[in-house]
């Protein structure tokens, strides 16, 4: 497809705009800024330079509003940049660029406010985001939700070190197991790094790879004016020379400039090579021109690239590139952080046509009529809608959901049976659940959800066990009205697309309750997915089942017992470790609520597969306040009160038990149950704001009682309650793992069993009577 000649200079002048602006944000930042609020020099600028022409023709002619970007996180002056031309960013925000409240270094859909569909930053995560963004938009279409709007295309603008990361891997095969569509993945092939140039003919890996999984390559490698000369006699010698030159070697000449290509060419093509007289033809400037002319900074070759898919497919696009394009080290191999100098960017300034004092104008410069190119940009067809993010309403959640009716189960059993209840539910609550699981569906206790609810996938697949009436206790039916996304293994993609469905609302304007369910050890294979999937303010319900040793028998390899310090450390996240079935009903209820919430947020379960006896008692709304704000006493203190064993999860039992022979034996002690050490952290830190719920329960414990914390995990996670009422503390827990054993000798050796609880708390006596001073932090 021909380009209008006129459109092709504006959108190249655009270009050469965005160029200055992003290389000028970072400038102010690092050199203008930094003399009087100190900020710490690091560069964004070769980066930047190296995608800009590909946003450009992205965000001024290719992109849809429907259309959902991630952007490799060095483009974010780019990507600011073009949204100030657009008039969505203001100056204030890009003059701050970095600094508090100012546009965040790396694209930000929580804190930038120039429409950033999904955050980037830490390498690999946004690629893959576009990738399950694009699976959900499917999910909701299947659904018959979104009927009002049409499909986006999710695109990456991805960095070729990015494509190092596992999880772009990972994600890819998700993909092509899942019938991906409309997903473009654009890799500015600059050939280098953050430290240096990468390895030689990469592209080739890549085309093979992407081929593998059933997308389409598409290799944008040279420009116009490259193409052009290779038409010239002489030309292809001259494609020869550089399709056989190194990496290393093209940056390096890249960085030397016109007189280095010169002499390098005439060393090494042949004698009578009518190359030759080509460059003869060219003048030095002329000549890096030419040379530097490739595909991804050539407006004309991208935008034909782009606009000749008239498909679905997923896509990938390879375009050439030289990171730091146009800037005083384009191609040198240290140029990741490089930074111009205040006299290199005064010459840069100069060259781009742009007046000392007037840096900041947007038009400034530019070569074409104001009126016309403000039309033009009035005109652009992305932003056409003025608001791309959507708000959809609360779908309505029970006060309470009903309590499983066994005397004694798990955590994780009533987990899968108030799903199992809500499956057989007629309610919308119900129809917006989507649950998710990498490959631990059936022993996360899903399974009883799924055989009601059905497999997702856009095309129909029956179970053929149960077509050939083989007896089985699970149906594997697939159809586009299935609502579990069943995951291969990698845990990285749970989250991930924990991540996109927990952002339906806002991105596709059709909410979406997710529920993930995960071996609680290997939230720690996926970790910086939730962190990403936290930061982007994504909501959903994770169960990280089992957790701590409590599985036992199951193996010491599968141990979790970090992962209460990431319950509670992460933010955007509500934990809690219910003991019982009733507690972990009234946590999902308000969970399905909070996670819809304007001001909420995402909810972890960490869930146990002990069975354990449980508490007849009726559920009051006092007990359901208690529980969701993290704790309650099973056994209040009073005046005479000595001990105070605080449990959480599925210690329960064990603590109950070591309270009741510490009673027995005259040593009054109470017990509280603690059902979100991270609720109770979190309001403790706000006590000065609002009353706190921990000092409220320990405000009742007399001054000189000891306080002993007991959990199936790292016991950190409950020491901190010491501080909080001014109790001596001695906190039990799980410093070790790895050891495989019964429940009872695994407890016995961690000395969280009810002897072991019980030993501390009369060994503990003993010390405080004999040194009332003495402070303990362990056994
Ligand atoms: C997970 C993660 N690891 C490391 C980094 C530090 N880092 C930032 S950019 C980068 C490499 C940049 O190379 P590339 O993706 O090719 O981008 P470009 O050359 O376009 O700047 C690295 C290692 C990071 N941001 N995230
Ligand atoms: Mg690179």
């Amino acid at each position: 497809m021909a380009i209008a000649h006129r459109k092709l200079e504006i959108l190249n002048a655009l270009d050469q705009k965005v160029q200055w602006l992003s290389t000028w944000v970072i400038h102010n930042a690092n050199h203008i800024r930094k003399s009087t609020d100190g900020l710490k020099v690091g560069g964004h600028q070769a980066s930047s330079a190296s995608s800009a022409t590909i946003l450009c023709a992205l965000y001024f002619d290719v992109l849809r509003p429907q259309d959902r970007v991630a952007v490799k996180p060095h483009a974010s002056p780019a990507f600011h940049a073009i949204q100030y031309l657009l008039g969505r960013q203001t100056r204030e925000k890009i003059e701050n660029f970095r600094a508090i409240k100012g546009a965040q270094s790396y694209p930000s859909r929580t804190k930038d406010t120039d429409d950033v569909d999904f955050s980037t930053g830490s390498v690999g995560l946004g690629v893959a985001q576009t990738l399950f963004a694009s699976l959900v938009q499917d999910y909701v279409k299947s659904h018959g939700l979104m009927r009002d709007r049409p499909e986006g295309r999710m695109i990456s603008i991805v960095g070729d070190a990015e494509l190092d990361e596992g999880n772009i891997h990972e994600a890819l095969i998700e993909g092509w197991k899942q019938g991906l569509r409309n997903t473009w993945w654009i890799i500015d092939y600059n050939r280098q790094s953050l430290d240096a140039v990468v390895h030689e003919d990469l592209y080739k890996k890549f085309e093979t790879m992407f081929t593998n999984y059933g997308w389409d390559v598409v290799v944008i490698k040279f420009g116009k004016l490259l193409q052009a000369a290779f038409a010239e006699p002489g030309g292809e010698d001259l494609k020869s020379w550089i399709e056989a030159c190194p990496n290393q070697l093209y940056a390096a000449l890249c960085f030397q400039g016109g007189a280095a290509f010169r002499k390098r060419l005439l060393s090494e093509l042949p004698d009578n090579s009518p190359a030759r007289a080509l460059i003869a033809k060219r003048s030095d400037d002329e000549l890096i021109a030419l040379m530097s002319n490739l595909g991804g900074h050539d407006m004309a070759s991208l935008l034909e690239a782009f606009h000749a898919v008239d498909h679905d497919r997923p896509t990938c696009f390879i375009a050439y590139t030289i990171k730091g394009i146009g800037l005083p080290f384009q191609g040198h191999k240290d140029n990741h952080a490089g930074l111009m100098s205040p006299a290199q960017m005064e010459a840069y300034r100069t060259k781009q046509n742009v007046r000392a004092g007037h840096e900041w104008d947007a038009l400034e410069g530019i070569g074409i009529p104001r009126g016309e190119i403000e039309a033009f940009l009035a005109a652009v067809p992305f932003a056409q809608e003025r608001k791309r993010r959507y708000e959809a309403r609360v779908i309505p959640t029970p006060p309470t959901l009903d309590c499983p009716a066994l005397s004694s189960m798990s955590t994780q059993q009533a987990f899968g049976l108030i799903l199992n209840a809500l499956a057989r539910a007629d309610s919308e609550l119900a129809s917006r659940l989507v649950t998710t699981s990498p490959d631990v569906t059936v022993s996360t206790n899903l399974g009883s959800w799924v055989n009601r609810r059905g497999l997702y996938a856009r095309e129909e697949l029956v179970d053929v066990f149960r077509q050939e009436k083989i007896p089985s206790s699970y149906t594997w039916d697939f159809s586009a009205k299935g609502q579990h996304f069943e995951l291969g293994i990698a845990e990285m993609n749970l989250f991930i697309l924990l991540a996109a469905l927990g952002l339906s609302h806002d991105i596709n304007g059709e909410r979406l309750i997710p529920v993930g369910t995960v071996y609680d050890p290997f939230i720690e294979r996926g970790l910086d997915a939730l962190n990403y999937a936290c930061y982007q303010d994504a909501r959903f319900m994770l169960a990280g089942t089992p957790a701590g040793i409590t599985l036992a028998p199951e193996g010491g390899a599968h141990q979790s017992l970090k992962t209460p310090l990431i319950g509670m450390g992460q933010p955007g996240l509500s934990s809690f470790e219910p003991a019982y079935a009733d507690e972990l009903a009234a946590i999902m209820a308000w969970g399905f609520a909070h996670i819809q919430k304007q001001d909420g947020g995402s909810v972890y379960l960490r869930l146990s597969t002990r069975t354990i006896a449980q508490i007849p008692r009726i559920m009051t709304p006092e007990l359901t306040q208690d529980i969701v704000e993290g704790g309650y006493w099973r056994a209040a203190p009073d005046t005479h009160t000595q001990a105070v064993i605080a449990y959480t999860g599925a210690v329960a039992p064990e603590a109950a038990e070591a309270a009741r022979a510490l009673n027995a034996r005259g040593i009054p002690t109470a017990l509280l149950a603690i059902t979100s050490y991270d609720r109770l952290y979190e309001g403790w830190s706000n006590a000065a704001r609002a009353p706190s719920q921990v000092q409220a329960l320990l405000d009742a414990v007399p001054t000189g009682a000891l306080l002993f914390t007991v959990i199936d995990g790292h016991p950190s996670a409950l020491a901190w309650l010491g501080g909080a009422g001014g109790h001596r503390t001695t906190a039990l827990g799980v410093r070790k793992f790895g050891e495989s054993g019964s429940v009872g000798d695994l407890y016995r050796i961690n000395g969280i069993d009810a002897a072991g609880i019980e030993h501390a708390v009369e060994a503990h006596m003993v010390k405080s009577a004999a040194s009332p001073a003495r402070q303990t932090a362990g056994r």
